[in-house]
């Protein structure tokens, strides 16, 4: 059966009719994601992909604990959408379903990148509110994820990357391997969203409404370095291209972006300044060696449209890494000012 045909099957659980309007939603790497709307509703349906997530329940288990801890807190979340008799999600031999009404009124933060304080302050209040939440709650969903030292390991590995990546690359990733040194994601721990990229929050599109942000996929014990550099690496390339722009906007941008992430948590002892604006090329770096990895691997995590395309993506983001490198002094600057 074909993927489209598992969706209209699996939907009709989900309560969706036949005579549905079935539409993709790209831009995730991992996930299957479609819209179905019809005359009485409006739905988006996923699958959580079993050959990326070992178990793929624990993300959904995961998800649905952290979101029932928000809205207790009258936090604006996205509204679950059960499937028959109640269930909150389905545990199918190709992957975990879940549903979720899709929210019109809202766009992806991708789309309007000059809006980023707004998504900064969203992801700021989000981890503010998720500080009282308890970590045994939260199974490892994917193991290694956000461990830096566990990419590097994996991507030293492969002794054919210093000729896919060509001497330019190759450079950068020395420098960046020199000068990010053993732990440059550390911190105190704290619960974190674990995928904070602009794509995740949603900005609301008309006034006196609320952004959501979504993809509770990866919630997990981590640092506010990890939370805050993947959305500052997301900010300064929305659509992991290599896109042109003078360092003077860019940096501008990633201060106010940075610093209205950074309002919501109030003082942060153990959090310097210095070490947070290193943290946007750390996060760029570990991403860029998951790309090569996976396509030196024969691209079996992230998905591709053509061979090639995680090397794409893993060269430009390696190229981002090094650029968020030597801004980092300046942006710790730039965070600092009132
Ligand atoms: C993956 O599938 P998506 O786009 O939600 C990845 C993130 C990366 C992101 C880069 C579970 O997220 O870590 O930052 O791609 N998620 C997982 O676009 O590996
Ligand atoms: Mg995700």
């Amino acid at each position: 059966m074909t993927l489209e045909a598992r969706f209209r099957e699996v939907g009709r659980r989900f309560g969706i009719p036949d005579g549905a309007r079935w539409s993709v939603l790209p831009g995730g790497h991992i996930n299957a994601t479609r819209r179905a709307q019809w005359a009485g509703g409006d739905v988006l349906l996923q699958r959580v992909n079993p050959a990326v997530f070992p178990d793929p329940e624990i993300p959904c288990r995961n998800g649905a604990r952290v979101l029932a801890h928000l809205a207790g807190k009258g936090f604006p979340i996205p509204q679950a959408v059960p499937a028959e008799g109640g269930a909150p999600w389905l545990k199918e031999d190709d992957g975990c379903w879940r549903a979720f009404a899709f929210l019109g009124t809202h766009g992806g933060a991708e789309r309007t990148p000059e809006r980023a304080p707004e998504a900064g302050r969203a992801l700021g209040a989000l981890l503010a509110a998720l500080e009282d939440f308890p970590a045994s709650q939260l199974a490892p969903a994917l193991p290694g994820y956000h461990a830096l030292d566990h990419h590097r390991a994996r991507f030293a590995t492969h002794r054919q990357a210093e000729r896919a990546l060509g001497p330019e690359a190759w450079a950068q990733h020395g420098e960046l391997e020199a000068a990010l040194g053993s732990d440059p994601l550390g911190g105190p721990t704290r619960v974190i969203h674990g995928d904070t990229k602009l794509a995740n929050v949603l900005l609301p599109s008309a006034p006196g409404l609320e952004p959501v942000v979504v993809d509770f996929d990866t919630v997990l014990p981590g640092t506010l370095a990890m939370d805050f550099g993947d959305f500052l690496r997301s900010v300064a390339s929305p659509r992991e291209q290599r896109e042109a722009e003078a360092a003077g906007a860019l940096l501008a941008r990633l201060g106010a972006a940075g610093a209205a992430f950074l309002e919501p948590l109030g003082p942060l002892p153990g959090e310097p300044l210095p070490a947070l604006a290193r943290a946007p090329a750390a996060m760029a770096w570990m991403l860029a060696q998951r790309f090569l990895t996976d396509h030196l691997e024969g691209d079996r995590y992230f998905a591709v449209a053509t061979r090639g395309d995680n090397l794409q993506r893993g060269l430009a983001t390696l190229a981002l890494a090094h650029r968020l490198l030597r801004l980092a002094p300046a942006l710790a600057q730039a965070l600092a000012r009132p």
